[in-house]
């Protein structure tokens, strides 16, 4: 067991227990739905683009780029999944195999460093700050964005090894979450004013659903020590249950909220006299 060091607990529960065939499928399928949703996304950002007047399509493009990424990452990721596990005909269930990669989140969080400033920015160019400046917003979201990632990044590697690294980075990201929270909430409550009412209500929606979906990847990251430290979620249930939270997620805040704002741009343009061709 010492072999696996650094690795992330999927690996321990592949060597120890192993996999269930129920397990192995969820997890197959769930990385698979999650690309799926991607590319049906960058279909619908790119269709969607002239509904909205020319100042607020950068939203859709942006939408478009997190679309190509997180494609490309779950693309991956589910090759990462399917060829770290090989079935074991005796046993009937799937095992780290002898010479396979091993499992990795950490392809996850390089995207998000990409994915994070993006989904950040695009709501800047629907909504218009009456008090703050811009480029500070800009920069406090880039500072902030990039630094929960890094840190989480590195606490992950952690999350077997040396629980107390795990949780010191895992609490210095979160700082910077709070930080990001804080400054995404201000943008909203600034972006709501004067706009039509239907627009604030949208924008209403996009905070609680940025809120409540940004909050369950640190509950991914928590996972195998969630209900307890090594407790009832270190086994299988863990496993999928982590790859379930973040493609929940990932869907929400990523394609939710991309279909939101396009909404809250779509409204906008309206109001401005834009007419759809
Ligand atoms: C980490 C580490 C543990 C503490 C916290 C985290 C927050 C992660 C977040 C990620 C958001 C990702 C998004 C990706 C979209 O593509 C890094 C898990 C607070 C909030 C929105």
């Amino acid at each position: 067991m010492e072999k696996l060091v650094n690795a992330n607990f999927e690996n321990y529960i592949g060597t120890t227990q192993g996999y269930s065939e129920m397990a192995y499928q969820m997890v197959s399928h769930i990385l698979t739905l999650g690309y799926a949703v991607m590319l049906a996304g960058l279909l619908y950002f790119v269709l969607t683009l002239k509904t909205v007047s020319p100042k607020y399509r950068m939203s859709n493009i942006l939408s478009g780029v997190v679309m190509v990424s997180a494609f490309l990452l779950l693309y991956a990721q589910a090759g990462n999944w399917a060829d770290a596990f090989v079935f074991d005909a005796d046993s009937g269930r799937y095992f780290l195999g002898r010479d396979s990669d091993l499992f990795n989140n950490g392809y996850r969080y390089l995207n998000w460093l990409i994915d994070v400033p993006m989904l950040l920015f695009q709501i800047l160019f629907v909504v218009t700050l009456t008090k703050s400046d811009f480029t500070s917003v800009r920069n406090q979201f880039w500072f902030s964005g990039a630094l929960m990632i890094i840190t989480g990044y590195i606490g992950q590697f952690y999350e077997v090894s040396n629980l107390t690294k795990f949780f010191v980075w895992g609490g210095i990201s979160t700082v910077f979450f709070v930080h990001v929270l804080y400054v995404m909430r201000k943008v909203i409550a600034e972006g709501k004013e004067n706009i039509p009412p239907r627009a604030q209500k949208i924008l209403g929606q996009i905070w609680v659903l940025f809120l409540v979906s940004w909050m369950l990847y640190p509950g991914a990251y928590l996972m195998p020590h969630l209900l307890g430290v090594e407790g009832a979620l270190y086994n299988e249930s863990g496993v999928v249950g982590r790859q379930m939270t973040y493609t929940v997620a990932d869907v929400c805040s990523k394609v939710i909220y991309g279909v939101l704002l396009g909404q809250v741009a779509t409204i906008m343009s309206k109001a401005e006299g834009y007419a759809v061709e």
